[in-house]
Formats: C-alpha cells, sequence, structure tokens
C-alpha cells in the first residue's frame, strides 16, 4: 500500500523526548492521523529547521506539533516559519521540572501563536488530540473517530459513577 502524505509534523529537540512523545504518536495513530516524526533543535540545527519547515509545507502537512524540554524555543522557531497552526509541548527535561519549558513555550508574542499544551505525557496526548480536532474542520473521518472517542469518554466516566454511587450508605 502507497504511504500516505502526513497531515502531521511531530518533532521534538532530542530523540531523549521520544519516550513522552510517544504518547502524541500512539494518540495519532489511534485516531487515522498520517505523521512523520523528526529531531531537530532551535538551537543546535536552526538551519535544518528552518528547511524542514517549507519542505513539510510543500509536502502537504497542516499542523505542526513540536516539543521540547529546558530553554524550549523549537515550537518558536517552528511558528516563526510557517503560517500554519504550532502545538507546543513543553517537557521535564531539568532540575525544573518543565516550569522553564513551558513558560519558554507559552509565553509568544502578539500574532505568533503556539497552541501550548500540559507538561509532559498528559500534554503530548493531547497535542494529539488537538491536532486532531483541527483536522477534523475539513475531515469527516477524523470528527467521526473524535466523537467516537467523545462517547467512550461519557460512558467511562457513568460506569466510574455508579461503581462510586454503589458504595453509598444509602
Ligand atoms: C532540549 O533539551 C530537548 O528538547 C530535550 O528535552 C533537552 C535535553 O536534550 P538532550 O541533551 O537529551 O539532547 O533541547
Amino acid at each position: 500500500m502507497a504511504k500516505r502524505k502526513p497531515q502531521v509534523a511531530v518533532l521534538m529537540g532530542s530523540d531523549s523526548d521520544l519516550p513522552v512523545m510517544e504518547k502524541c504518536l500512539k494518540t495519532l495513530e489511534f485516531l487515522g492521523i498520517s505523521f512523520e516524526v523528526s529531531v531537530l533543535s532551535a538551537h543546535r540545527t536552526p538551519d535544518d529547521v528552518a528547511k524542514y519547515v517549507a519542505k513539510a509545507e510543500a509536502g502537504g502537512v497542516q499542523v505542526f506539533v513540536c516539543a521540547a524540554g529546558g530553554a524550549a524555543h523549537l515550537a518558536g522557531a517552528v511558528v516563526a516559519r510557517t503560517l500554519r497552526p504550532v502545538i507546543g509541548v513543553p517537557l521535564n527535561a531539568t532540575a525544573l521540572g518543565g516550569l522553564d519549558a513551558l513558560l519558554s513555550t507559552v509565553q509568544m508574542p502578539s500574532g505568533v501563536p503556539v497552541a501550548t499544551v500540559a507538561v509532559g505525557e498528559m500534554g503530548a496526548s493531547n497535542a494529539g488530540f488537538l491536532a486532531a480536532r483541527m483536522l477534523a474542520l475539513s475531515d469527516a473521518g477524523i470528527r467521526a473517530r473524535l466523537e467516537a472517542h467523545r462517547d467512550e469518554m461519557v460512558k467511562g466516566v457513568l460506569e466510574k459513577n455508579a461503581r462510586a454511587r454503589g458504595k453509598s450508605s444509602s
């Protein structure tokens, strides 16, 4: 079967970010979204980041997900070079526990937004879901899979509620 063109580009600053970013890849896979994964660094390989963004755009990538820890400037470096939506995933990679990456990613100047998700695995997974919601604006298949996932979440919580209420004294 022919390989599908990537809809989402997932970038991370180092391969040490990959174990956490697997959550994002799993979410994209689960929702049937094609993606391309790269290790590129805003600080260590700035020229390659610029070249990659132009190539990915030309190849049809719709959304960029950028993960980095510490002085996390990868999402900012990418959004400076594209008008496509950029989602930033701050990672816990230093003694500051991810707060450094969160502030570096979220505090973008006016006009160059990075949609910043939570630090770590929860954010990595939500980056996949947020990219899916963006793509679902023009893709009925992704929208249907998101709706099915939402229905499952509702069912799961109501089952937990029923179990919890069964422990009530009266
Ligand atoms: C950041 O520095 C990377 O995104 C990673 O989270 C962190 C550590 O990178 P390595 O020293 O493990 O390559 O740029």
